[in-house]
């Protein structure tokens, strides 16, 4: 009789990724070429991916869905905004994307709203992308010329992941909510070291989240560095997709019973406590009870990680009949206009106008320093999820990020309040949602495209330079030498400098500006002498967004190699993709060594990358050397000279 193969119990991940499986095996290989069903992009990082979707010379997008928002730059002082949002309307049209029009909102919010479908692949032009996690999918954050492949049918590649399983357990005390148990992840497990991991969460505490909670756990999952995070499909998403009106795009998805993870941690939900990620880092927790009756300035509601109903709807029960401090400013931006109009309809909008907060724009806005910068040195509690230094817009500005209950607390007396002193009734998830889709352009001509439609070209969208090929020989300058945690903020500065994202030679200007304004002078000069320009780092180093600008302007300004203690996922992604090589000291002393300004020395660089990846790098009369760990693909990519050189490769 034949034996029956017994079949291997596996978790959500691994079910989603073996599913999607078109490159590498998982038992054997370091890194994994995955098929995408669904693409997003969001204006500021999705005029590049368009510009080199555009130049593959691909009729239409060719994967199942492709949604171009418009979320970020909404802020039109100036032209450059608006001429972006016109040339991404105008491609959206001409190759089958769905566009999301200025005001419709946060495209994390509104993916999860209307478009994400459990056991889907989704890549997405904006480290926030996993948010679609909490609906059951593998969402990937990615540069924007990664996008472009998926668009145009090619496959996508992460490293083998590893699952670690979040074991929820119990559930969570009044006063505290979703953002609490990120809050203790990013406790628990840091900004660093994730690095090639998925975040599994199951358990019986599964189901007492809804899917907007889930989403706000997958979507600070970012924060830690991991591939990406997923929950199961239940009758909880069931029901969320009903209530959207999308009942056919649910499926079950849970992990089979036994099935194993690389590690497990268990959190109790019900020993959770109101946290707060404190300045400059979301890793650096503190429980709000220790902040109690700090004097707050500031209070910014939204951002995709706190902006669904169930959040604002929260904060308006907290402020019922209130008002905020006299000395703190309130504002509250709402995911999507969905959102909004349920507000609108269930009293809330009225209750927060009457308490004095200030209503914006369904848009990023704040929490990327485009709108309501603190003051000088003022406190800025926020339920965003990121509080690097300066990113709010104002560099001496302490901000710390906190659940919407600690907000909604928090600004009736202009301190920092525990939520859990006067909590508020949960907010039932809602049996219907209302839907207006109207500010979906193109839905009707969504993948086929029209034959022929015009694209817009104001003078902001300039085209995307090209890398050149590896030298057998470097010879470089260390252009900048930077510290631990170096942020993609750092590097291209976000806020008023955004509107530059189109056109590479004027916001090459800005590289490290928060750091050393006179970067983008030095790399040129060394460039007119006849160096290339290197960076030197130390840990994790590229933290933060999927800005591929982070990248492409550095090659612009002829930087060749980035020498880092470690160096985050997407951004070191991104630097192979532009032809800039990663590489890592082999003795972090390397590290001291080296100042800025110092000449060095790649010899046969070349061919170090085409081998194992082992280069020597000479400094003075100095030796040291460095590795750069490439799967075949990626070095075929840095020997080009990137990605754009490489013809894509799709
Ligand atoms: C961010 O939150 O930092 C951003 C702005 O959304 C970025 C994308 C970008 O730089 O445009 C991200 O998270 O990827
Ligand atoms: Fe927008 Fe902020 Fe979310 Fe980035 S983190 S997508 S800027 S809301």
């Amino acid at each position: 009789m034949m034996k029956r193969e017994k079949k291997e119990a596996m978790n959500v991940a691994r079910k989603i990724i073996a599913a999607h499986l078109v490159e590498g095996d998982p038992a054997k290989d370091a890194e994994l070429g995955i098929r995408i069903d669904q693409t997003l992009t969001q204006d500021a990082t999705g005029t590049m991916a368009y510009l080199q979707f555009e130049s593959m010379g691909v009729p239409h997008v060719r994967n199942e869905l492709a949604v171009s928002y418009v979320d970020h730059n909404t802020v039109q002082i100036g032209f450059e905004n608006a001429d972006d949002h016109d040339f991404l309307a105008s491609i959206a049209k001409k190759y089958g994307v769905i566009y999301s029009k200025a005001g419709n909102g946060i495209c994390h919010q509104l993916h999860l709203e209307r478009f994400g479908k459990p056991g889907k692949t989704l890549l997405g032009s904006d480290s926030h992308t996993p948010t679609g996690g909490g609906l059951g999918m593998i969402a990937i954050g990615a540069g924007g010329i990664d996008i472009a492949v998926a668009m145009a049918g090619g496959a996508f590649h992460i490293p083998t992941p590893k699952v670690r399983g979040i074991r929820l357990v119990g559930r969570l005390p009044k006063g505290t909510s979703a953002k609490d148990v990120i809050l203790k992840v990013l406790e628990k497990f840091g900004t660093k070291g994730n690095v090639g991991w998925i975040f599994e969460y199951f358990g019986p505490g599964v189901k007492t989240l809804d899917v907007p909670s889930r989403a706000t756990i997958t979507n600070m999952g970012a924060e830690l560095g991991v591939t990406t995070s997923v929950f199961p499909s239940d009758a909880v998403t069931k029901q969320f997709l009903v209530a959207q009106g999308r009942a056919k795009d649910w499926v079950e998805l849970v992990a089979d019973k036994g099935a194993a993870y690389d590690d497990v941690f268990e959190i109790d939900l019900s020993k959770i406590e109101p946290l707060m990620a404190a300045p400059h880092s979301p890793g650096n927790i503190v429980p709000v009870r220790k902040m109690k009756g700090t004097k707050v300035n500031q209070i910014m509601i939204g951002s995709c990680t706190n902006s669904s109903y169930r959040d604002i709807r929260t904060v308006a029960l907290a402020l019922k009949g209130k008002h905020v401090a006299d000395d703190v400013e309130v504002g509250i931006a709402c995911g999507s206009r969905q959102v909004v109009n349920m507000l609108a309809a269930d009293g809330s909008l009225a209750i927060l106008v009457k308490a004095g907060c200030r209503i914006l724009e369904n848009a990023c806005g704040f929490c990327i320093g485009a709108h309501m910068s603190p003051r000088t040195g003022a406190v800025s509690l926020r339920t965003n999820n990121r509080n690097f230094e300066g990113r709010s817009g104002t560099k001496s500005a302490q901000v710390y990020l906190v659940s919407p209950e600690t907000a909604a607390a928090s600004a009736l007396t202009g301190r920092v309040e525990d939520p859990r002193k006067s909590p508020v009734a949960a907010v039932p998830a809602p049996k219907r949602f209302p839907i207006d889709d109207e500010m979906f352009l193109y839905r009707k001509t969504a993948r086929k495209g029209v034959r022929g439609a015009e694209i817009v070209r104001g003078p902001n969208i300039a085209p995307v330079p090209k890398g050149e090929p590896l030298p057998d020989t470097l010879k470089a300058i260390c252009a900048i030498k930077v510290g631990d945690k170096i942020t993609t903020d750092h590097i291209m500065p976000a806020g008023a400098r955004l509107k530059f994202r189109s056109n590479i030679p004027a916001y090459a200007k800005f590289v490290f500006e928060p750091c050393d304004a006179t970067f983008h002078d030095r790399c040129l000069e060394n460039r007119k002498k006849g160096f290339a320009n290197v960076i030197v780092a130390g840990e994790s180093y590229g933290q933060g967004s999927s800005r591929e600008h982070a990248a492409l302007c550095p090659m612009y300004l002829g930087v060749r190699a980035v020498l880092a203690k470690s160096i985050e996922r997407i951004h070191r992604a991104n630097l192979v993709n532009f032809g800039i090589v990663p590489f890592l000291f082999d003795d972090p002393a390397a590290y001291d060594a080296i100042s800025a300004g110092d000449e060095l020395t790649f010899p046969d660089v070349r061919a170090a990358v085409a081998g194992d990846g082992r280069a020597t790098v000479k400094v003075g009369k100095r030796t040291f050397s460095v590795t750069s760990t490439l799967s075949a693909r990626e070095k075929q990519i840095i020997l080009a000279g990137g990605l754009l050189m490489n013809g894509f490769m799709v």
